[in-house]
């Protein structure tokens, strides 16, 4: 199999590329080189390995469907060609237009997310999101005087990550424990997370604690929004299928020998959070309610999974 579509696997799957929007660049760009570099003529050959290379990447990590999204998107069309040249492409013009239009998917919603920022604003965010920290970044640099809190994220720790990113941009960062959400989100405004998967009916499935964060905002009355690219979401749950949550290895919650042989670790590194606790996703399609994922999706991926 391509070393490239190996590699990018194993990176996904260890987590050296984290976080939906990145994974789902890493699967298109994955996709275009494997195109890119494929050496045969064989269009039956060539099908076959791109079906493997496909399941590598989709086998890697499981909750997030920017992933799936982003390798059926350079795919895209496949199916009606016959010769390998016309199929390598296709193939590469798809995985760049979807990293390109995913890049500026980003920039979009930063620019409508900081809108909804206004000056003296304290705001909670959780894990580490390359499009809710893109919004914050943006709302800073437009000179409004923004706090912002940062979960640590147990066990991976991904805020460690996020208090890095935003003192870079040189925002007033705190760094606080995820048992703190609750007592802190008294001091909230509004709170900016970011997105793996979100559902048809406009549930989403985001970092472990995503939804206590939410279920806290909701009791403190915080406005709670989530920045996401619609690449996040699900037409797989538009035909009913369930999203697949995450279980980690142990070692990430506990060192070797901490704890007795006899206890179970068990580690769901995803949540869900009900459509009712979101006010508003914040898309590059601009800023929808979760009741309105579903016209969204259907403009976007068409009904053609309903048949299947
Ligand atoms: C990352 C996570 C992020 C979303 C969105 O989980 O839950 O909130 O993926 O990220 P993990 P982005 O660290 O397990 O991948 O906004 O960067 O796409």
């Amino acid at each position: 199999m391509d070393q490239n579509v190996v590699t990018t696997a194993q990176e996904i799957r260890d987590m050296s590329i984290r976080g939906a929007g990145r994974i789902a660049r890493a699967g298109a760009g994955a996709i275009g080189k494997f195109a890119e570099s494929y050496s045969g003529n064989d269009m039956a050959q060539f099908r076959k390995d791109l079906d493997e290379a496909v399941k590598i990447l989709l086998d890697s990590r499981p909750t997030a469907v920017s992933l799936w999204n982003g390798v059926h998107a350079s795919i895209k069309g496949v199916e009606d060609i016959d010769k390998v040249d016309d199929a390598r492409e296709l193939l590469t013009r798809n995985s760049n237009e979807f990293i390109a239009e995913s890049n500026e998917a980003v920039k979009t919603i930063a620019r409508i997310g900081a809108k909804r920022i206004e000056d003296g604003d304290t705001i909670m965010t959780h894990c580490n999101s390359s499009v809710a920290i893109s919004v914050i970044a943006q709302a800073h640099r437009q000179g409004k005087d923004i706090k912002v809190y940062a979960t640590e994220s147990r066990p991976w720790r991904q805020g460690i990550l996020t208090v890095n990113d935003l003192a870079k941009e040189g925002i007033d960062t705190t760094l606080i424990i995820d048992s703190a959400v609750r007592l802190m989100m008294k001091k909230m405004d509004k709170v900016f997370v970011g997105a793996d998967t979100i559902t048809s009916h406009g549930a989403l499935i985001n970092k472990i604690g995503t939804s206590q964060l939410a279920l806290a905002a909701h009791e403190a009355r915080v406005q709670f929004y989530v920045c996401s690219e619609t690449y996040k979401f699900s037409p797989l749950t538009l035909s009913g299928d369930m999203v697949k949550i995450e279980e980690r290895d142990m070692s990430e919650v506990v060192r070797p020998g901490e704890i007795p042989d006899s206890v179970k670790v068990c580690n769901p590194v995803f949540d869900v959070t009900p459509a009712e606790y979101i006010s508003g996703i914040i898309s590059e399609v601009g800023l929808i309610s979760p009741g309105s994922v579903y016209d969204v999706m259907q403009r976007k991926f068409g009904t053609e999974l309903l048949k299947e």
